[in-house]
């Protein structure tokens, strides 16, 4: 076991002798069981860092400290809670560049997108630094007299945290803060892929004047450590962000021994594109909705359903657009769109390609391996034309630079396009008239809804929600979160005796 504390700087060295970056349980940095490599997908050669891997035994310990701590932070003063995830979204906001260029090597996003997710990630602690104070509850006229009826929201208790490598910073910042925040102990697994980053705002958080025990942090595989972390009876609540696959997989589990949760899974984002629309104003729209992140996120617009009298235009746009877009190192200036994760997800995507190939879709640009001065897992945009809404390339979600284009008559069809899916996160209009887009408001299934607008990329303080197979529990983000994040007591009180 070794002290971190006074590190300030991700470059300086740690004092571990082994190199690995260590997991933090009950207030002490702890050796894993054995650690995991950490590869910059624009350069494999580039070793971002080693980063330890978490036992059954440190889940245990994880757990069982957060548990100790947990009446503690919940009884303390909001003052408290507010002044140390204030604290972190200060230093967060200062690191922003630094902790930005880690997120970019480790994820493959480009610096700019990177460093804009290391500052929203500050904001987001900052946000839940001022919701600590809003303990709100409410109270009820009761029925019988002299009674005095009142509803508390009280904190759940253990949260674990279960975040992706999409998002690295932004999602675990949005999952931790208001844990913390309403009063609950956090014991947080980001995903294998995207320690480097995970770690350095766990190095954040462990300075920022926490209860040893109040936060945690076990790298390692979701398989293993996310699993047992889920199913652990003491983790009363767990907020995952992932896989539908592998959320609902979780979530039986989480059901079966009665904790709560809070789900948020896949995406098929349709976005709609009408006759009336500026052609070039909604190819921006589609190439930052679809490609920006390599259209790794679960609001990426993966389904572009265009109507006829702008189809023809729109496509050839799009093609060109897209043979300018430049695919390279992710740090490197002038890049538009990095590499994808991993070789395994590269390998999905290219499989992916050929799938719709396969039924008769058309590949118009795109989806093809490229090579790079440095070695890395990069993939030319694809899209495809002539695709029907029954292709596996329209219904299952993709999660990379791929998108399809489906034509569609009317905006009656496009929106029952639209609709026509398993999932409803996030789903987007583009057009002037105003009578379509209330329609469209009205009618489409799906938790989000965008007008001219991509549909990635949602402001920071307003809830995150899906419906369908993308999302379950109760929102993320904003003060809707505190839904999931407490519990409520219902109080009767004759306090006259
Ligand atoms: C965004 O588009 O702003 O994993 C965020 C994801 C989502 C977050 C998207 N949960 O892609």
């Amino acid at each position: 076991m070794a002290s971190c504390s006074g590190v300030s700087a991700l470059s300086a060295p740690h004092p571990h002798v082994t190199g690995v970056r260590p997991n933090f349980i009950a207030g002490s940095w702890r050796e894993g069981a054995d650690a995991l490599e950490n590869v910059n997908p624009s350069d494999t050669r580039d070793i971002v860092g080693t980063y330890a891997r978490a036992s059954a035994h440190d889940v245990e310990d994880a757990v069982s400290a957060a548990k100790a701590a947990f009446p503690h932070w919940a009884q303390g003063p909001a003052g408290t809670r507010a002044e140390v995830l204030d604290a972190i979204g200060t230093e967060i906001i200062a690191r922003k560049d630094e902790l930005g260029d880690l997120l970019a090597r480790e994820e493959g996003k480009t610096l700019p997108e990177a460093v804009a997710e290391a500052l929203r990630a500050g904001q987001i602690f900052k946000y839940f630094s001022a919701e600590s104070y809003r303990a709100e509850g409410a109270t009820y006229r009761s029925l019988r007299p002299g009674v005095t009826l009142e509803v508390r929201r009280e904190p759940l208790g253990v949260v674990g945290a279960i975040t992706p490598w999409n998002f690295p910073l932004a999602i675990p910042a949005w999952k931790i803060a208001p844990a913390l925040a309403f009063g609950n102990t956090v014991v947080f697994k980001p995903a294998g892929l995207v320690p480097g980053s995970a770690w350095a705002l766990a190095e954040i958080i462990a300075r920022a004047g926490l209860p040893a025990g109040a936060f945690n942090l076990l790298m390692g595989q979701g398989a293993d450590v996310g699993a047992a972390l889920a199913a652990h009876p003491d983790v009363a609540g767990v907020t995952f962000t992932g896989s539908t696959d592998v959320g609902r997989r979780m979530g039986a589990e989480i059901f079966a021994r009665g904790g709560r949760m809070q789900l948020e899974m896949g995406g098929k984002n349709p976005l709609i594109v009408l006759d009336d629309a500026d052609p070039d104003e909604a190819t921006d729209l589609a190439i930052a909705g679809a490609f920006h992140s390599a259209g790794q996120r679960c609001t990426a617009s993966s389904r572009l359903i265009v109507t006829g009298g702008i189809h023809d235009t729109f496509v050839e746009q799009m093609v060109e657009k897209m043979a300018r877009l430049r695919v390279d190192d992710a740090r490197k200036s002038g890049t538009d769109i990095g590499p994808v994760v991993s070789e395994p997800q590269r390998a999905i995507h290219l499989d992916y390609v050929h799938v719709g190939e396969r039924e008769g879709a058309v590949r118009a640009i795109g989806g093809d391996i490229l090579a790079r001065a440095t070695p890395g897992w990069y993939l030319s945009p694809a899209l495809f034309t002539s695709a029907r809404p029954d292709m596996r390339i329209c219904r299952e979600e993709i999660f990379g630079p791929i998108a399809a284009v489906i034509r569609a008559g009317t905006y009656e069809e496009a929106l029952a396009v639209a609709n026509d899916t398993d999932f409803g996160l996030s789903a987007g209009i583009v057009t002037k008239n105003r009578a379509r887009i209330d329609h469209f408001l009205a009618s489409v299934q799906a938790g989000m809804a965008q007008v001219n607008l991509p549909t990635a990329g949602m402001d920071f303080h307003a809830p995150f929600t899906g419906r369908k197979h993308s999302s379950f529990g109760p929102p993320e983000k904003g003060s809707e979160c505190r839904e999931f994040f407490t519990v409520a007591k219902v109080v009767h009180a004759a306090y006259g005796g």
